[in-house]
């Protein structure tokens, strides 16, 4: 059980727009633990749990995992943590999500960034990026995009509306980025 409530922030943008490279200079710099929802997502896939082949097949499609199989795995990640700054990379993805954690990790994000990138640029990097991800083809990426315009853009929304989104232009170089992103955790560290 932890003695002080964590400090959270959400790191929402479309796909590519660079929240897992941003990510690892947050933790660099400010010392938060990275909680990737995908990469979280993956591992179950790799590890052959129960619920892998529907994830397999959700994110293959570019559609979302029902919210309570991320935010337990999300729990589980934050409460076996000693560290209380966590950043959640890639989710809430839709509103459902975003109520779901609420209920269940019982708090809300201190800050949500909003990396806004264009279609064309989140779509010539994540064809570039030749990891073999599943979901980096032509069609998911399709899919992919109208999710988060569908479903992701009113949570960005929300917390717009809350005063809590800091939005950042995530083109051009990495440390360029960075450099909107730090004053964000300079300001609200003290
Ligand atoms: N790159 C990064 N920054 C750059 C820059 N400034 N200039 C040029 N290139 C840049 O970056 C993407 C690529 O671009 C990399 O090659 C990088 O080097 C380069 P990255 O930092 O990886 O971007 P990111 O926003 O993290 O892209 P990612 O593809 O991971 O975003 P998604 O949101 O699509 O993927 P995620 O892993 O979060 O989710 C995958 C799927 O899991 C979802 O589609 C969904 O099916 C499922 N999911 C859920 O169902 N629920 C969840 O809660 C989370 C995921
Ligand atoms: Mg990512």
């Amino acid at each position: 059980p932890k003695e002080k409530t964590p400090f959270i922030t959400f790191v929402l943008g479309g796909p590519g727009s660079g929240k897992g490279t941003q990510c690892i200079k947050i933790v660099e710099t400010f010392g938060f633990t990275h909680l990737s929802a995908g990469d979280l997502l993956r591992r179950e896939i790799a590890s052959n749990s129960a619920d892998g082949a529907m994830i397999l097949n959700t994110i293959k499609e570019g559609k979302i995992v029902p919210s309570q199989v991320t935010v337990k795995l999300i729990q589980k990640e934050m409460e076996s943590s000693d560290n209380n700054k966590f950043l959640i990379d890639g989710f809430p993805r839709t509103e459902e999500n975003r109520v779901s954690f609420e209920r269940i990790i019982g708090v809300e994000p201190n800050v949500v960034l909003f990396f806004d990138c264009p279609e064309e640029e989140m779509v010539k990097r994540v064809l570039n990026r030749n990891q073999g991800r599943v979901d980096d083809n032509l069609e998911t990426i399709k899919t992919r995009l109208k999710v988060f315009e569908a479903l992701s853009l009113p949570v960005i929304n929300y917390y717009s509306q809350r005063g809590k989104l800091y939005t950042i232009k995530a083109v051009g170089a990495e440390d360029e980025i960075f450099e909107q992103v730090r004053p964000i955790f300079t300001a609200t560290e003290a």
